[in-house]
């Protein structure tokens, strides 16, 4: 269903920390379904792919190396409105700049090392969720043939 899902990535950092299962709390305490979900170790041609469109910034190298650099959780995320109601449960990409209460203000430890990743359009969650799930991987509360 269009506008129903999004991307997250538990990033390294918020992993290491032990931080999967008070974020995986917030994400369902807000109403999210977890449709697919996977802990995994992203190789550099694959971080790479998925920031490529930051390649130009000044942060792409350091944001690639840290991404790389321990296991994350990847995990689609349904909801109505979730690429939005998911931003507005982390935050501001900058932990402070986030409201009190948000994933990233509570578990980010800087602007880069900022606990999770969310989709920022349908278009890019659909893409990023083809990214790291198969059809048969999803367990979509909106297809309850897979239940
Ligand atoms: P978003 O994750 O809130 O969508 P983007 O601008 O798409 O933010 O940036 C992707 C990721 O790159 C951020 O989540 C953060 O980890 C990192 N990043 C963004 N801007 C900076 C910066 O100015 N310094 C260091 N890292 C940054
Ligand atoms: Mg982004």
């Amino acid at each position: 269903m269009a506008g129903s899902k999004t991307l997250t990535i538990i990033k390294p950092g918020a992993v290491t920390n032990e931080y999967i299962g008070p974020i995986l709390a917030r994400i369902n305490e807000a109403g999210f379904h977890i449709a697919a979900m996977r802990l995994l170790r992203l190789n550099l041609t694959q971080a790479k792919n998925f920031y490529a469109v930051h390649k130009e910034k000044p942060f792409y190298e350091s944001l690639i190396s840290f991404m790389t650099s321990g296991p994350v959780v990847v995990a689609i995320l349904e909801k109505k409105d979730a690429v939005k109601e998911y931003r507005k449960l982390i935050g501001h990409t900058d932990p402070n700049k986030a409201q009190p209460g948000t994933i990233r203000r509570m578990f980010a430890e800087s602007m880069e090392r900022n606990a999770v990743h969310g989709s920022d359009s349908d278009a890019n969650a659909e893409i990023e969720c083809d990214f790291f799930f198969s059809k048969s991987e999803r367990f979509s509360n909106f297809d309850p043939v897979h239940f």
